[in-house]
């Protein structure tokens, strides 16, 4: 299912905090936990959490209640990992390549052509699950899920038959990645959160941008822009992390029941985004959206800076680097 097409979720703006649900003559304290997120009801993402929270509470009867709360509206994407590791919220999502300022594994994701396939994005996250949960353990945060967003490409107002008609452009970006590759080609990246796409748009901070056609179709690219490069760079992913402490007081039982959930949010996630790449392309096309792969002229400058990245990246990402990308190579022979 996509939330698209169904009636959108709304949550009530709940105020942060534990209520005690009194069960029978016993009073019982469930747990309630607040969950910010960065994406909007429509995306995926955010149906296959809510997903999980009902699982979790259905799972618990009821003695760990996770409410979601979407779209940045409770904690925004820039402090979302912050707020978990500082115990404001127990539990959280973000994009796992936001936290490329702190050590480059976190994007592994996004570099160009190394995995731009669902098939080699899910053997490069089994080659760097356990380097990335282990960065996060250091912090006190366990990894629960990842799921990646479909292949990313490039929505522009003019079909691109070379780099070169990315020039000047001033191009949205959302990681490092994106506004690397914006630079290769000469445009000016601009950070914008997915909630603020339509405002950049509207006011001409951006003329162009980088993301998958799940958000391309969530944020209605169409009333902005007119062409889609499905360029299939990389796929991305958002992860769900929870405070160490805050699983820790769990008991037992509760614990492994987020854990069940989670495996399956992942597997249900991934299925999901495979799904979506199809469903979000066919809604850019009834929208108007012209939908094109690379011409072979931007397809090699496109693999050319693909290298680039490529050699940035495993300079940056050292010893690290080499153990994800040599368990990857290994895996996909
Ligand atoms: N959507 C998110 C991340 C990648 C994607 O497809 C965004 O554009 O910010």
């Amino acid at each position: 299912m996509t939330a698209r097409n169904s009636l959108l979720h709304l949550t009530s703006a709940a105020a942060i905090g534990i209520s005690l649900a009194t069960l029978g003559s016993t009073a019982q304290a469930a747990t309630e936990w607040d969950m910010p997120t960065p994406y909007g009801d429509m995306t995926f993402h955010t149906v296959n959490i809510r997903e999980f929270a009902d699982d979790v509470r259905e799972a618990t009867d009821g003695e760990l209640d996770i409410t979601v709360h979407s779209n940045g509206s409770l904690i925004g994407h820039a402090e979302i990992k912050n707020s978990v590791r500082r115990g404001i919220v127990p539990i959280g999502e973000l994009i796992m390549s936001r936290l490329a300022n702190e050590n480059p594994i976190f994007e592994v994701d996004s570099v160009p052509y190394l995995a731009s396939s669902y098939e080699d994005a899910q053997t490069l996250w089994e080659a760097s699950r356990e380097v990335i949960a282990e960065e996060l353990a250091e912090q006190q945060l366990r990894l629960l899920f990842a799921v990646p967003w479909p292949p990313q490409g490039i929505y522009t107002n003019q079909a691109i038959e070379s780099g070169d008609d990315l020039k000047n452009l001033s191009m949205r970006a959302y990681n490092t990645a994106s506004e690397r590759i914006a630079q290769l080609f000469g445009a000016v990246p601009t950070q914008v959160e997915v909630p603020d796409i339509p405002t950049a748009f509207s006011t001409g901070r951006v003329d162009a941008m980088i993301t998958s056609p799940a958000t391309g179709a969530d944020t209605k690219a169409w009333d902005y822009l007119s062409h889609f490069n499905h360029a299939q760079l990389w796929l991305p992913k958002n992860m769900v992390i929870v405070s160490e402490k805050a699983f820790s007081r769990l008991d037992e039982a509760t614990q492994e029941a987020v854990l069940d959930a989670a495996a399956e949010a992942e597997t249900r996630g991934w299925e999901m985004s495979r799904q979506e790449t199809d469903d979000a392309l066919a809604v850019l096309e009834e929208n108007g959206i012209e939908v094109s792969e690379p011409t072979p002229e931007f397809a090699e400058r496109l693999q050319e800076v693909g290298k680039t990245m490529t050699e940035e990246w495993a300079g940056r990402a050292g010893d690290q680097g080499a153990e994800i990308l040599e368990a990857y190579e290994a895996a996909r022979d």
